[in-house]
């Protein structure tokens, strides 16, 4: 990846989010693709990854959700976890030295990936892909602060149709209260405070190869796949050096890669 310019980073800290378009070969998007599809086979089945579990839509249980992992669809898988731990060409991917440049451009420090939080490939499945609420990543995260950064790699498209991320731009600097959460730290739906600020949402529209950054705190959502076709994205979660995991929380128990 070339240099962010400073129209880029100053976009980033604006609105929190920053699409690079075309920055993974349509060749390796394919290959990631492929190691993605022999994995979602292997899931649930005698020959899964050890180490590297599977989250199922059954699991979260949003609405449309399967009601168990018994229940009709209820093996479709919603990520596929430990995704450094799956594949060298994952690992390569989230140990790319110009994606570490430009990471550690926004954080004007050296970068640490975390293996935490996200570190997975969301795989959106029509039929029983379940659309995702309004959200700020760090609400279950424990570090020093906020500044985390999400790299989202689209391997197909990915708009509106197939279950694309929405995002609230400039959301990442807003104070929100606690009474607009529910119990999951999802934004209210049924509060008019809340949906004057949902109605500032925009669809992203990703093509192969294009890449998605988003800071921690940047309200995201997304919708269910009404395409026909399974959607595949890989997450990695970086925080800058100085941002420690707070010890003894989930954030510091599946342990880091830091580059210099
Ligand atoms: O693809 C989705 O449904 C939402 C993914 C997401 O927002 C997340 O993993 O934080």
């Amino acid at each position: 990846m070339t240099r962010l310019n400073s129209e880029q980073l100053a976009r980033f800290r604006e609105d929190g989010y920053l699409v690079l378009r075309q920055r993974v070969t349509p060749a390796r998007c394919a290959a990631l693709s492929e190691v993605i599809s022999a994995q979602l086979l292997e899931s649930g089945t005698a020959s899964d990854h050890a180490g590297a579990p599977v989250e199922y839509e059954a699991d979260v249980g949003y609405a449309g959700a399967p009601v168990s992992r018994d229940a009709p669809g209820g093996h479709t898988v919603r990520r596929l976890r430990g995704a450094w731990q799956r594949h060298p060409l994952l690992q390569q991917w989230a140990a790319e030295p110009a994606l570490v440049a430009t990471l550690g451009q926004l954080f004007g420090q050296p970068v640490v990936l975390n293996l935490a939080h996200h570190n997975c490939v969301m795989t959106k499945h029509p039929d029983w892909g379940t659309a995702t609420g309004w959200h700020r990543d760090i609400r279950y995260w424990s570090f020093a602060h906020a500044d985390l950064i999400t790299v989202w790699l689209a391997l197909g498209r990915e708009d509106a149709n197939n279950g694309g991320l929405q995002v609230l731009p400039g959301s990442h600097r807003w104070q929100v209260a606690p009474e607009q959460l529910d119990a999951l730290d999802f934004l209210r739906p049924d509060l008019p405070r809340n949906q004057a600020l949902m109605a500032q949402g925009i669809t992203l529209s990703l093509a192969e190869g294009d890449v998605l950054l988003f800071h921690s705190s940047l309200f995201h959502a997304a919708g269910a796949n009404l395409s026909g076709q399974r959607k595949f994205s890989v997450a990695f979660a970086y925080r800058g050096a100085d941002n420690l995991p707070l010890a003894g929380s989930r954030s510091a128990a599946a342990g880091e890669i830091a580059f210099d």
